[in-house]
C-alpha cells in the first residue's frame, strides 16, 4: 500500500468532496481516501497496482480534475 497526495480541481462545496471521494473509493485497489476542499487535495491510500491514470479517469468521469502534486 502507498499513500499519495494529488491535487483536485473543480470542487466548490462538500457535495463535490463527496463525489470525488466516492469516485476514488470505487477504483479497484483503493483502500481509503481523504479529500480536502480547502486544500484542493485528495490523499489516497491504494495498492501498488493502482495507476494514476485509473484514478484520474475516475475523477474526470465525476466531473473534476486530478493531477499529480
Ligand atoms: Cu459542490
Amino acid at each position: 500500500m502507498k499513500l499519495t497526495t494529488y491535487s483536485v480541481e473543480g470542487m466548490s462545496c462538500m457535495h463535490c468532496v463527496h463525489h470525488v471521494t466516492m469516485a476514488l473509493k470505487d477504483v479497484q485497489g483503493v483502500n481509503d481516501v481523504k479529500v480536502s476542499l480547502s486544500e484542493k487535495t485528495a490523499l489516497v491510500n491504494a495498492d501498488e497496482s493502482v495507476s494514476f491514470e485509473a484514478l484520474k479517469a475516475a475523477v474526470e468521469d465525476a466531473g473534476y480534475q486530478l493531477a499529480a502534486k
